[in-house]
């Protein structure tokens, strides 16, 4: 009986070894889209992933990176995994609301008090409830990484109070959210693709909202003289696969793609909130103008009923941005 399960320990420690990365059980290249080009946020998280998967599959997973526009906009890239033409993507969580409408809820104005509360109310039980909803547009939500708070830039004017944005043409994402917001807000809002930079130059549009580092990597200074650290809505990115694809994947892998794209996304939003008080020393260094405190009351003020926008009109998406307003309430009286 003993030498029994002593041969049975030995055989469970030698599947455990075999699983060790000595010696992969399989070989697998992984396609994954992103928009935006090395250096970015976006970037950050797909090669962590890609360093990740290598490692602890033994080789076994190579991660291939197609960025920089190759595939087209992130709706393109959404579609295409949808598809099975990519099989990941990390995408801004913006341009998922028109597949996915409860990804809206993430998007709400000054939802989230810090990064912290971000990530709280993002890796659990809320969290995971976008992530599940993405399974009914084809996809398979695995991880939540960041872009980060966006901040209103623009060639016209200082813009202080919401006044002050009155007007501008304003680039925003391929969102039925970020576009209702705009309008609500007053300004004059034009859904792009990103990057818009040629748009700007040639003054297309007035502006554009982005986390600073969105804004630095694009070198958008050369081209908006002012910017204006709105913090309005903070920016997710989702990294998610095409569920037909990987409902193919042995459990294992499964398993080992979804740790790796979870802890490249943990180290990921370190790595972004770290390097945020450095872009913003550059963009002054380049010359922007920058209102640091703008009057975000004026903002609030206006956004208060967006719970009316038609981007929440949807009975269950309505029921849950509830539930993520209630979850991150501010706790003395409520600002919203
Ligand atoms: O990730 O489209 C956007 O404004 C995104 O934030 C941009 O692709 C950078």
């Amino acid at each position: 009986m003993h030498r029994f399960i002593l041969a049975l320990a030995a055989l469970a420690l030698a599947g455990i070894l075999s699983a060790a990365p000595a010696g992969p059980a399989f070989a697998r290249t992984v396609r994954l889209g992103i928009v935006t080009t090395p250096g970015s946020a976006q970037h950050v998280c797909a090669t962590a992933f890609q360093d990740l998967a290598a490692q602890r599959s033994g080789g076994a997973v190579e991660v291939k990176i197609f960025h920089s526009g190759t595939l087209g906009s992130e709706t393109d890239i959404l579609r295409q995994v949808q598809m099975g033409a990519v099989d990941m993507a990390i995408v801004t969580l913006g341009p998922l609301d028109t597949f996915v409408p409860e990804a809206a809820v993430v998007g709400f104005p000054f939802l989230f008090a810090s990064p912290g509360q971000a990530d709280a109310v993002l890796d659990g039980p809320l969290g995971a409830e976008i992530l599940t909803a993405a399974e009914r547009a084809g996809f398979k939500g695995l991880a939540f990484s960041e872009n980060g708070f966006r901040n209103l830039t623009n060639a016209v004017r200082p813009v202080h109070t919401v006044d002050d944005a009155r007007g501008l043409k304003i680039r925003v994402m391929e969102s039925a959210l970020d576009r209702e917001l705009w309008q609500a807000l007053g300004a004059n809002p034009t859904p792009m693709a990103w990057p818009v930079y040629s748009e700007l130059q040639q003054g297309t549009i007035d502006g554009q909202e982005n986390p600073l580092s969105v804004i630095w990597l694009y070198r958008l200074h050369e081209v908006q003289p002012y910017l204006s650290l709105t913090g309005h809505v903070y920016s997710a990115h989702i990294g998610l696969a095409g569920l037909n694809w990987w409902n193919t994947l042995p459990a294992a892998e499964q398993t080992l793609l979804t740790g790796a794209l979870r802890d490249a996304a943990v180290a990921q939003r370190a790595w972004n909130r770290a390097a945020e008080a450095d872009f913003l020393a550059r963009l002054r260094q380049a010359g922007m103008t920058v209102d640091e405190h703008p009057d975000l009351e004026s903002f609030k003020a206006r956004t208060r009923d967006l719970r009316d926008l038609p981007a929440y009109a949807n009975p269950r998406v309505r029921a849950l941005l509830d539930r993520f307003l209630e979850a991150t309430r501010p706790t003395q009286g409520d600002a919203r």
